[in-house]
């Protein structure tokens, strides 16, 4: 088995954006480009030598070719042990625990989360550390400065490894463990919520939900946990069974792109619940009957009502959330006496405030939420929380929500994505709005009067680091914002987000369509940013 060593030349696009290096299939076909960015995550790392890589991803299209590329890279480059999911497969938030459990240096995961998957779809691939969770940007730089002065990478040359049948074999030096993480994971889950009285709440007669898996990665975590464990009928679950194409849908749980579950949800005979996981089964969304739960909301009413699931019993650190995400879970960390960070857009930026125990719960708009349990957000974790809510405060969803609201108040928010719009465009757009900065602070838009407008910086108040330029931000002396970023995460084009948002005290106001109830701040950010100009659309291509 002969390590060899490969000249290559570097790629000038593999920086990693908000989750790690994300493409089309066709870009990391090129010969030697994923062999690059691997090499170069190798080149970064330090001390590895003998320790424990975990392997594994979503399943999409590329995914088993790619793993069999990083084992032999791995095994080439020194590294002791490969973890590696059966079939390659690993949701993001069970490599993060895989991760942590067996106390490995790091791991890989291959993913394009909630991005079309197939042939002529995305690929993805990201370095997570030690704690379970991306790395961070120290990490990532350094990642993106080895790509740009990689001249060779080691390989072994050896046949394919047999991904698909748990136990270990070696390769060369490496040894190689395929694992059965979806029992680890529901091991998990089983320790944080009660899983008796979730069993009762569905085996009553009285209740009936659907989960939607978009033919991705969470299907079988929730073959074992929801139907295998908690009883419910295999009718309940929808797509699970996962595909490389994941279907040909676009597996982002949204109102937009799930929608099939979302016409289940929006009857008169609908099921009590319903929720849906995305490509890599991070993330999450809720609904109920007739009732769609803002992923802000859904964290502030995790956080809330967190003392009623024996995980969390004990009470919350504090929470976290990313800054364009609504401030409804501020509302609650006050009333609860703990801290609230606001952090940049990316769950990177949560590691260390979960590593120093100051955050139990985090949370995102892009409909993710998650808690210290793991470094990642977790789809169905968040799903598996509200069904513990619901199953001890046997109400509605729509009830817990609208409850919700009348002892906080509601922040009223909307999100607006104008998908693959020319980038230079968008560039421009973000530019006007950067240039404008300060000198917006006291003028007047729809009767508010604006009372900040900057780039929003962070100051990581664990190790100090600073992340600049992570959203505009136009915010009103009412407290209602505006935000502007470009997406870290599209591959074609860009991507504008505008994110909307106004808090609602008033109790006869707070069942106002969000469209309407927000549509002064839509209105302003047009008369700002020029978005039909300079976009060229007349519309945005999602609203969530
Ligand atoms: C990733 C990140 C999230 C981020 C989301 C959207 O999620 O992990 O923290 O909120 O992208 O980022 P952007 O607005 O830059 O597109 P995922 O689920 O795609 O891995």
């Amino acid at each position: 088995m002969n390590r060899i060593e490969i000249s290559t030349r570097p790629f000038d696009d593999q920086q990693p954006g908000t989750s790690g290096l994300r493409k089309k299939v066709q870009v990391f076909q090129q010969p030697h480009y994923l062999e690059n960015f691997v090499q170069s995550i190798f080149n970064a790392l330090q001390d590895y030598r003998g320790k424990v890589l975990v392997v594994g991803g979503d399943g999409r299209y590329y995914n088993r070719h790619a793993i069999q590329v990083i084992l032999r890279m791995a095994a080439a480059n020194g590294f002791g042990k490969a973890l590696v999911g059966q079939g390659g497969l690993l949701s993001t938030p069970a490599a993060s625990h895989v991760i942590r459990k067996h106390a490995a240096f790091g791991g890989i995961i291959l993913s394009a989360s909630h991005n079309p998957a197939g042939e002529d779809g995305d690929f993805g691939i990201k370095y997570n550390v030690d704690n379970g969770g991306p790395a961070p940007e120290r990490i990532t730089a350094a990642i993106h400065a080895e790509t740009l002065r990689i001249s060779r990478y080691l390989t072994l040359e050896t046949p394919d490894i047999d991904l698909d049948h748990v136990g270990g074999q070696p390769l060369g030096e490496m040894q190689v463990e395929v694992i059965d993480a979806v029992s680890d994971y529901a091991e998990l889950m089983q320790t944080l919520f009660d899983f008796d009285r979730i069993h009762a709440l569905i085996n009553s007669g009285l209740f009936s939900m659907r989960f939607d898996a978009m033919h991705a990665i969470t299907g079988p975590y929730a073959v074992e946990i929801l139907e295998n464990r908690l009883g419910v009928t295999p009718d309940t679950l929808l797509n699970c069974a996962p595909r490389e194409d994941f279907g040909g849908g676009h597996p982002d749980p949204n109102l937009v792109y799930a929608r099939d579950l979302v016409d289940i949800m929006f009857t008169s005979h609908s099921p009590d619940f319903g929720a849906a996981s995305d490509g890599d089964g991070d993330r999450n969304m809720i609904l109920g009957r007739n009732c769609f739960v803002t992923p802000s909301d859904s964290l502030a009413i995790l956080a809330a009502n967190a003392h009623l699931t024996p995980g969390y019993r004990q009470g919350i650190a504090g929470i976290a959330r990313s800054m364009p995400t609504s401030q409804a879970a501020d509302r609650v960390a006050e009333k609860l006496g703990i801290e609230l960070f606001e952090t940049p857009t990316g769950w990177k930026f949560f590691g260390n405030l979960l590593d120093a125990g100051r955050v139990t719960l985090c949370g995102e708009e892009s409909f993710g939420t998650g808690s210290a349990h793991v470094r990642e957000k977790d789809g169905l974790w968040a799903v598996l929380f509200w069904l513990n809510l619901l199953a001890v405060r046997r109400e509605s969803v729509a009830d817990i929500l609208g409850s919700h609201w009348q002892t906080y108040g509601r922040n009223y928010y909307s999100r607006h994505d104008y998908e693959a719009v020319d980038a230079d465009g968008a560039g421009q757009l973000m530019a006007r709005v950067r240039e404008l900065g300060t000198s917006l602070k006291g003028k007047r838009y729809a009767g508010r009067e604006i009372a900040l407008s900057d780039d929003f910086a962070y100051v990581d108040p664990i190790d100090g680091s600073i992340s600049e330029h992570q959203g505009l931000r136009i915010i009103f002396t009412d407290g209602s914002r505006i935000v502007l970023r470009l997406s870290g995460t599209g591959t074609q084009g860009a991507t504008l987000r505008i994110y909307f948002e106004r808090y609602e005290a008033e109790r006869e106001r707070l069942h106002l369509d969000a469209q309407q109830a927000l549509t002064d701040l839509i209105g302003v950010a047009e008369e700002i940013a020029k978005i039909r100009h300079y976009t060229g659309r007349d519309a945005p291509t999602v609203i969530t």
